[in-house]
């Protein structure tokens, strides 16, 4: 199944709740993609009103839209730890235990998310409803070494992959992450355990991260046209 991009309200309104969460004195990760977008917007504008956070950006765009916001901003190494991150994704299942499992990456940035993201207190992911699905079904984005893509391709495939490599959609070429890496794009169909699968991909030599957060996510924030569901809490 494909990410259809949701409605642009019911982000908005998953966004800005989630911003509503940061307290005086947090250290925020500022996850990637649309939804995120709205809440460091708003993040942007509690700071205005007196708030003071410090921010940990996770792709090129996160930090550009928190600069444009005047966030302040630090990272991982200059901080003790991070009160909490707010991020994207491109799909989210609900689990046995009460915790989720997302699919996330389609921006690429998915390894430094994953990094932020796992080292937060609380990590809250924002979402409009199309997100919501039971089991996962998405291509996994995989971020390799350039050298790696055949051989990775093919051990993708014998875990019972599809392996696509991402191309720039107004460039002819592959996409080319933050990390100087490439993304396969990896359809197993419907993902009937991501525990599994996420330890399979991750064990392969020259795959930096694979976009499977398993059990990460604390709590989903869900933006409809008039109101925010918040599952997990
Ligand atoms: C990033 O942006 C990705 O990890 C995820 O793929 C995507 C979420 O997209 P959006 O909020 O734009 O729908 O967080």
């Amino acid at each position: 199944m494909k990410n259809t991009g949701g409605s642009s309200e019911a982000k908005r309104r998953a966004g800005e709740h989630a911003a509503d969460l940061v307290e005086d004195g947090e250290v925020v990760g500022l996850g990637t993609g649309s939804t995120t977008a709205h809440a460091i917007r708003a993040l942007g504008r509690a700071v205005d009103a007196g708030l003071d956070v410090q921010a940990i950006p996770t792709s090129f765009q996160s930090r550009q839209l928190a600069l444009d916001a005047e966030i302040p901003l630090t990272s991982l190494d200059a901080v003790d730890g991070v009160d909490l991150a707010i991020d994207g994704a491109d799909q989210v299942a609900a689990r046995d235990d009460g915790g989720f499992d997302l699919v996330k990456g389609g921006g690429a940035a998915h390894a430094r998310e994953k990094v932020v993201d796992a080292a937060a207190d609380r990590f809250v992911v924002v979402a409009d409803p199309s997100k919501l699905v039971d089991p996962l079904d998405y291509p996994v984005p995989v971020e390799v070494l350039p050298d790696a893509r055949p051989t990775v391709a093919e051990a993708v495939r014998e875990l019972g992959g599809e392996p696509s490599l991402r191309t720039a959609r107004r460039k002819d070429g592959p996409v080319v992450t933050e990390n100087g890496n490439l993304v396969l794009d990896c359809d197993f169909g419907p993902i009937d355990d991501p525990a599994t699968l996420a330890t399979g991909l991750s064990a392969l030599p020259g795959v930096l991260e694979q976009g499977l957060f398993v059990g990460l996510a604390d709590e989903v924030h869900i933006g409809h046209a008039d109101d925010v569901d918040v599952l997990g809490r």
